[in-house]
This record gives C-alpha cells, sequence and structure tokens, in this order.
C-alpha cells in the first residue's frame, strides 16, 4: 500500500518518531489515531487535538479496525495484540517501511551491534564533503520521514534491529551490519533472532558491506545482495596495511589514508572507518570527499569523548556504551599511566557479562558499579565497589585521583533504569566531572 488516502492508520508508539509519521500520513489524507501504551507519552503535547489519541494500553478494537498499524521500535512485534492484529490480516509496518516507500534517490543503510551511529555520521560527512546534500535519519534521532521532502541527493540511514523488523521496502544502494554482540536480550529469543532481523538489511541491496572479522555479519541465502566487498585488518577488500608499525586505511590496492591521520582512535574506530569508506565507495562518493571527511570526523557526543581534564585526570563519557561489546571495544588497547577508575552500570537488558571479566581484572583497573545490574557487574571483578547511583560512586572515587588517571563511563548497560537516555547520562557525568576543578 502506498496510497494511504482515506485509510484507517494506527500508529503505535508517539514520540518524535510517532509524531512524525501521523504528520506523513495526515498529508497524505489518511484517517490516522495514536495509542501509546505509556500513560503519558514523549510527544503528546505536540500532537493535533484532532488525532484520536488512547494511552495506557493498546486498544484491540482500534488496531483490528484499521487497514495499516505504524509501530513503534520500542513495542515488540511479538505484543499479544499486535499478533492479533497480523492474524486478522492488518499490515503492520514501521516508520522506515513508509520512508523506503516514497525515497527517491539512494539509501546508504547502516546496522550493527556497535560503531553504526559513527559510520552513519562519518558517511554523511564524506557525502557532503563530495558537495553532495545528505539526509541523515533513523536510529540516530531524525525521523527518517522528516527527511523526506528535504531535497536530498542521497540517505544515509542508521537503522536499528527493531526498525528492521518491520521494514520490507529498503532497496539500499549500500547496506552493512557491522558486527553482531549480544544486545537487547530483553527482546529477542536469541542472539539469532536478533542476527535475523539485522541482516534483513541486506535484503534487495545493491552492495553489501560485511565485516570479514565477524561472521554473523554475512548475508545468508535469504538475502542476496547484487554485490558483496568486505572490510576487515586482512584478507579483506577494505583493510589494514601496516608497513614500518604504521598502518594505513587500504581500498584494494589504493591507499585511502595513514591511520594517524584520522581524528577517530583506535581499533574498532580503524573498523567504522574502511566499512564508511567502503559504503561511501559502493555509493560513488568522490575520493576527495571522503578524505575530507576522514580527516575532520570529530566523533559524536557521549561516544568515547573528553568530557572534561584537570589535575592531570581524563574523564572519558562513553555512555553510548549500553551493551557488553561497546565496552569491551572501549577497554581493548586502552593506555593509562596511571589508573582506570571505571563506571559500569544500569540496565544489562539480560546480557552475559562475562566477557568483561579477563579485560577489567587488571591491577590498574578499579570498578565502581550502580543501576539495576550493579551488584551482578560487581561480582565480575576483584576490586569493585557498589552504589546506588553513578553520582555517589563519582563522590567516593573523586579524591582518590591522581595525575595520569583516567575515569571512564563506559557503562556495558542502557541507561533507562535511572535516566532518561544514554545522553542524559552522559551529562550528568560531565556535570560532575567538571565539578572537581571547583575545590
Ligand atoms: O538510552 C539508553 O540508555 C539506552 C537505550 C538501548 O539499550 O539501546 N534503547 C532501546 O532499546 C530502544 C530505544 C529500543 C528506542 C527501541 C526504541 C522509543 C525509541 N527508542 C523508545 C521507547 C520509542 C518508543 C518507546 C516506548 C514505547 S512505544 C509504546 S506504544 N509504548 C512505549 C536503549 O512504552
Amino acid at each position: 500500500m502506498k496510497d494511504y488516502q482515506g485509510k484507517n492508520i494506527t500508529v503505535i508508539g508517539l514520540g518524535k518518531t510517532g509524531l512524525s509519521c501521523v504528520d506523513f500520513l495526515t498529508a497524505k489524507k489518511a484517517n490516522v489515531r495514536v495509542i501509546d501504551t505509556r500513560k503519558i507519552p514523549a510527544g503528546a503535547e505536540q500532537l493535533d487535538k484532532s488525532i484520536p489519541l488512547h494511552t495506557g494500553s493498546l486498544n484491540q478494537q482500534w488496531l483490528l479496525e484499521s487497514d495499516m498499524i505504524v509501530i513503534s521500535p520500542g513495542l515488540s512485534v511479538k505484543t499479544a495484540e499486535i499478533q492479533t492484529a497480523l492474524s486478522a490480516g492488518v499490515e503492520v509496518v514501521g516508520d522506515i517501511e513508509l520512508f523506503c516507500r516514497e525515497a527517491a534517490k539512494p539509501v546508504i543503510a547502516i546496522t550493527g551491534s556497535n560503531g553504526k551511529s559513527t559510520v552513519t555520521a562519518l558517511v554523511t560527512e564524506m557525502g557532503k564533503a563530495a558537495g553532495l546534500s545528505v539526509g541523515m535519519g533513523g536510529n540516530i534521532g531524525i525521523p527518517a520521514l522528516s527527511l523526506l521532502n528535504e531535497n536530498h541527493d542521497l540517505y544515509v540511514l542508521e537503522l536499528s534491529s527493531f526498525q528492521l523488523e518491520t521494514t520490507y521496502s529498503l532497496k539500499a544502494t549500500a547496506a552493512t551490519v557491522l558486527n553482531v554482540t549480544e544486545d537487547h536480550m530483553n527482546r529477542y529469543a536469541d542472539l539469532e533472532e536478533y542476527r535475523q532481523a539485522k541482516l534483513n538489511i541486506y535484503h534487495h541491496c545493491q552492495t553489501a558491506v560485511i565485516n570479514g572479522e565477524d561472521p554473523l555479519t554475512k548475508e545468508d541465502d535469504k538475502q542476496s545482495a547484487q554485490q558483496q566487498v568486505s572490510f576487515a585488518e586482512n584478507n579483506a577488500d577494505y583493510w589494514l596495511k601496516t608497513e614500518n608499525g604504521k598502518k594505513y586505511l587500504m581500498a584494494k590496492d589504493e591507499l585511502i589514508l595513514a591511520c594517524d591521520e584520522i581524528k577517530l582512535t583506535g581499533r574498532h574506530n580503524h573498523m567504522n572507518a574502511l566499512a564508511a569508506i567502503a559504503l561511501a565507495q559502493a555509493a560513488g562518493i568522490k575520493n576527495s570527499g571522503i578524505l575530507t571527511a576522514l580527516r575532520t570526523f570529530p566523533g559524536l557526543a557521549h561516544r568515547f569523548q573528553l568530557a572534561h581534564m584537570a589535575n592531570g585526570v581524563r574523564w572519558v563519557n562513553d555512555s553510548k556504551a549500553t551493551n557488553v561489546g561497546s565496552t569491551v571495544a572501549a577497554l581493548t588497547g586502552l593506555h593509562i599511566e596511571g589508573k582506570l577508575h571505571l563506571l559500569l552500570g544500569g540496565d544489562g537488558k539480560g546480557a552475559d557479562f562475562s566477557e568483561l571479566e579477563k579485560l577489567i581484572n587488571k591491577p590498574e583497573i578499579f570498578c565502581y558499579c550502580f543501576g539495576q545490574d550493579g551488584a551482578h557487574l560487581a561480582k565480575l571483578s576483584s576490586q569493585s565497589q557498589l552504589f546506588n547511583t553513578m553520582e555517589q560512586a563519582i563522590e567516593t572515587l573523586r579524591p582518590t585521583l591522581k595525575p595520569g588517571d583516567m575515569v571512564l563511563l563506559s557503562p556495558a548497560c542502557a541507561s533507562l533504569d535511572q535516566f532518561a537516555s544514554f545522553e542524559k547520562r552522559g551529562e550528568e557525568f560531565t556535570r560532575l566531572a567538571k565539578l572537581s576543578v571547583a575545590q
């Protein structure tokens, strides 16, 4: 369905994305109703009073009266009321599906357990530096539908596994699953179910960009991309050449840039850079733009960001580390002169934390655990302390800080048990970090 005029369409889940769906569908002259299971949903005050709104539960009757349901990534398709509507023949899609049916320009699509926002922003900068008008959106915080009618030449979308579960019409020019490590086990039966959602990104794509070091990112026979390229340190199309101890980003035999000429640091970021180059080249972005963006892109807020430096202590905000793989990436190859004071905690979403054990049991690492899964995390290492809140943890470690130390918030958990979002958690960390100068 692409002609929505006169159709009864229920949008489930408000917030920025739900509002973008309402705007899009009302402009298409659909009869729109909105449901949100929250009593007071985010964005309710911005919803036009003429749009019927049901809150606090799912309204099964409204769902069954619908020609189509547009479901938020925040609500599981497995929910009984949604399954009942599906069984009754109601079409259930997400906002990304609506977007894909309309988009008339090439789409670069990016998913993965980690690095997807970084790669999305970097590819966007590559396109812009090459002179294109680039519309960036999706899970990165800008609803994809809000990009339509902005006259872009190219779209770059960050897509979550939840968004990919309800997307059918994506035909990306280039698509990648950057990596698959455990996340969202509170919503998936197992890693394979989560992976299968992510692999949907390759369906009907022109070029699949796979991670040569992560077999879980390879397409299976259900997807069938026209072409496949790989990124990895060795034996890949996009790779890292090492010469006299110096590393270089390579595209086949072509030298792109020395790794020390890019602002992103760490091995995982070299992989992110290779993936971005692969996607950009597959979409025909000129090398001049690719090089400019690689040289200048500073990385994202809340992603291993230096929040404050005082008295020789670095305070690093990696609040975006909402899963174990992300914290593993932060700790791998990290060199610190003094001690590392690591803040861990929040909602682990049913994760297995054991991979952290070998990385955090080191003489120079001290763990400060908090939140819903704090006790679980504190058991992983001998030098750990348990607190209720991140603030209490920081007030305890603050007097012990010495020049050369690092305080790192890389919590391996979602923030939603104690914060509105990982951004708010990162802002709170930064505020507390900056208190350290005032004495
Ligand atoms: O910010 C953090 O700390 C962690 C965020 C995670 O671990 O990745 N987020 C999610 O898991 C997640 C977030 C999953 C969104 C899906 C979607 C959104 C959009 N963000 C979130 C909640 C949309 C709707 C809702 C809630 C709804 S919708 C509905 S109906 N009833 C709801 C952490 O309660």
